[in-house]
């Protein structure tokens, strides 16, 4: 075993690994080399060549370390700002009314078009500083609001440059399929060709996208379109995803299991037979309580069956102008408590373990374990559910990532 870089002492560890609540680890400790977790367990069972060889040893003072959060579907590249179609909703319209008049996901698409490559960076990075401040280390950012190639090629290279301004790693995921461009008004068959005969072979070779997403959904496309983008995806090697049934059941989570999507997400409008063909595929549920809370929905994901069939489940924020505008990975948290009635162990299990499971990374994240990247977050709380249970409440006290650590001040001024 090398020597390790860092110690990290004195911890009281929520490693999140599967067997007892939170994997916890009283008088805990983490080794950390090379930006890896090299050992981590109690200090009583601490292997003697790590004792006393760290570069540095750090005193945690008995706080609490959680791996780091994983924020697995977020769309927070973005321009412009939805509120006044929050004013119209609160008005009495819908929000399908606003997306087929060509407001919605389309007015976002034109502001983001419209906007050059530094001024999209400058207006999205807040929303990642506000995630990282609170314990975020890994988050996943969608395309899908520029719906031409040059715009979709824009908004991924402003996402990975998010990964390299900030301590955090990012994962891209292309969502070309997420809305009609005006362009193509009455032919959505032919922008979905445009979408798998040119733009996502384009991405893949240019490596902008670590996955492949769409909408499927009556505003968005429909399970004849959505395959099509799953079988360009598959023959490109790339992972998929799908936002399924989300305001209408429409069959996508099964196609999605049928062709071993990672996630299928959203799914309040989802039934037995898809939770079953999930739990087959191994496809996590990806539940997105912030778009639930604010477009009012009253239809909850059914949990009870994911529990029965044993489909993991991730919590993430949606991080969207349209239906989501959350950038609180902590408030999803909560959200997913109080109205889903996830336990907090699930809910953080769902922001760490399952998220890194839902991006295809939980050999690398999601948990505290040796030979994972060592992203961890140290919190000022008595107990891991107090995570969940604040409303606007951040306990964090430093984040660590790649075994760096920073203050969530210095995350929040990076
Ligand atoms: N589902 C959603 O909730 C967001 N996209 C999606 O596919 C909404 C995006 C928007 O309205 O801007
Ligand atoms: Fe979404």
């Amino acid at each position: 075993m090398p020597s390790a870089d860092d110690l990290w002492i004195n911890a009281r560890l929520a490693t999140m690994v599967p067997g007892t609540a939170y994997g916890a680890i009283e008088n805990g400790v983490i080794a950390v080399s090379g930006g890896r977790i090299l050992w981590a367990g109690a200090r009583a069972d601490l292997p003697r060549k790590l004792m006393g060889t760290a570069t540095r040893e750090h005193d945690a003072a008995g706080r609490w370390i959680t791996p780091g959060l994983i924020d697995c579907h977020t769309h927070l590249v973005y321009a412009g700002s939805r509120a006044g179609e929050f004013e119209l909703r609160l008005n009495g319209a819908t929000y399908e009314e606003i997306a087929r008049d060509g407001g919605g996901i389309r007015s976002t698409v034109a502001a983001t078009r419209a906007a050059p490559e530094a001024a999209l960076l400058d207006a999205s990075k807040p929303r990642l500083k506000a995630l990282a401040a609170e314990g975020v280390t890994t988050v996943e950012i969608k395309s899908g609001y520029g719906l031409e190639a040059a715009a979709e090629e824009k908004m991924l290279r402003v996402a990975r440059a998010l990964g390299e301004t900030l301590p955090v790693t990012v994962r891209t995921t292309f969502l070309g399929a997420h809305a009609l461009p005006p362009e193509f008004e009455g032919r959505p068959d032919a922008y979905i060709e445009e979408v798998c005969d040119r733009m996502l072979p384009a991405i893949a070779r240019a490596g902008l996208a670590d996955a492949v997403d769409a909408f499927c959904e009556r505003v968005g496309f429909n399970l004849t379109q959505t395959e099509r983008v799953f079988k360009t995806a598959a023959r490109l090697g790339l992972p998929l995803k799908l936002h399924a049934e989300q305001l209408s059941h429409q069959g996508g989570t099964r196609l999605a299991a049928r062709y071993g999507a990672l996630s299928a997400d959203h799914l309040e409008y989802i039934d037995e037979e898809d939770v079953l063909a999930m739990a087959r595929a191994g496809t996590v549920a990806v539940l997105l309580p912030g778009a639930f809370y604010f477009l009012r929905e009253t239809r909850v994901p059914p949990v009870e069956a994911f529990r029965r069939h044993r489909v993991a489940m991730a919590v993430a924020t949606d991080c969207n102008p349209g239906t989501s505008p959350m950038a609180s990975l902590l408030l999803a948290l909560n959200m997913a408590c109080t109205l889903f009635r996830l336990t907090p162990e699930e809910a953080l299990a769902g922001a760490t373990r399952e998220a890194a499971r839902a991006l295809g990374l939980a050999r690398e994240a999601g948990t505290i374990e040796a030979g994972k990247i060592a992203d961890f977050v140290l919190w000022d709380i008595d107990r891991p559910a107090e995570l969940v249970y604040g409303i606007g409440v951040n306990r964090c006290h430093a984040v660590v990532k790649r075994g760096i650590a920073r203050t969530p001040a210095e995350l929040r001024s990076a």
